[in-house]
């Protein structure tokens, strides 16, 4: 199966196929950075191009995300290669009334493959569950946002992380779809990424 198969089974929302598809790719030696750019995050590219056309609607764009993220899994020990020293300790998660969750997983996913540890705390995160992960004693608290209307609560988890005089034990980074380096300076996080790779290289810039 080519790498377009698996790219049109993502958008059909064949979970099945897309496993398969993902497997003979790896078999035929095609490398899994090239798999997750080329037909996993192209194909979502093309869900969200759909979905704001009125080609697709919310049903149909889950089904394709839950068929990209049976793929995603394949691929994650591909990506994430071998156990290294710790890099330190991240508390990831999606910020508060927001369920994306592809993107902060494969921030996770790279990140872990830097050598950080990762404490995921999932979706609707919200600003004190941050602020109890800080407690804990993680160094970088990530957050990641793919609505306008939730990027708003990685502000306020800052704030909560002030409130509760934690901010400046920790380094905060943000990203996602709608998120820029603007934004991220207006909120006061010390770093936004563009991408999964990014994050991974900026994440050791902020310990260094
Ligand atoms: Co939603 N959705 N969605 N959705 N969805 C978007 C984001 C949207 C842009 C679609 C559109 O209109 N074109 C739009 C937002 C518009 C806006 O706010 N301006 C939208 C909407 C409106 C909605 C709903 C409100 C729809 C509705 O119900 N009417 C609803 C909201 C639900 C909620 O969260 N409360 C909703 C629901 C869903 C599904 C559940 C169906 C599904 C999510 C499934 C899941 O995640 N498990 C879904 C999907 C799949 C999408 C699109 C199609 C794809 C998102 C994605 O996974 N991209 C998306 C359209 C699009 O983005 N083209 C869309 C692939 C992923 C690898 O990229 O997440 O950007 P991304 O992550 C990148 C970078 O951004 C960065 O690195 C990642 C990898 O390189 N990054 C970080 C991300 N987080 C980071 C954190 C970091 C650093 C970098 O540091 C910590």
């Amino acid at each position: 199966m080519d790498l377009k198969t698996i790219y049109d089974n993502i958008i059909e929302g064949a979970a099945s196929n897309v496993e398969a598809g993902v497997r003979e790719a790896l078999a035929a030696g095609i490398n899994a950075d090239v798999i997750l750019k080329d037909a996993l995050i192209a194909a979502m590219g093309e869900v969200g191009a759909r979905y704001e056309e009125g080609d697709m609607f919310v049903p149909e764009m889950l089904i394709s995300a839950r068929a990209m993220q049976a793929g995603l899994t394949l691929l994650k020990p591909y990506l994430v290669g071998g156990k290294a020293e710790s890099a330190g300790k991240v508390a990831i998660g999606t910020v508060k009334g927001d369920l994306h969750d592809i993107g902060k997983n494969l921030v996770a996913m790279m990140l872990e493959g830097a050598g950080f540890e990762i404490l995921d705390l999932g979706v609707d995160v919200s600003p004190q569950a941050f602020v109890d992960a800080a407690h804990e004693g993680v160094q970088i608290i990530g957050m990641s946002a793919l609505l306008t209307t939730t990027m708003g609560n990685m502000g306020n988890t800052i704030e909560a992380l002030k409130a509760a005089g934690v901010r400046e034990k920790v380094k905060v980074m943000i990203g996602g779809a709608p998120v820029t380096q603007e934004f991220a300076n207006s909120i006061g996080a010390d770093a936004f990424a563009a991408d999964a790779p990014s994050a991974a290289r900026i994440a050791r810039q902020l310990l260094a």
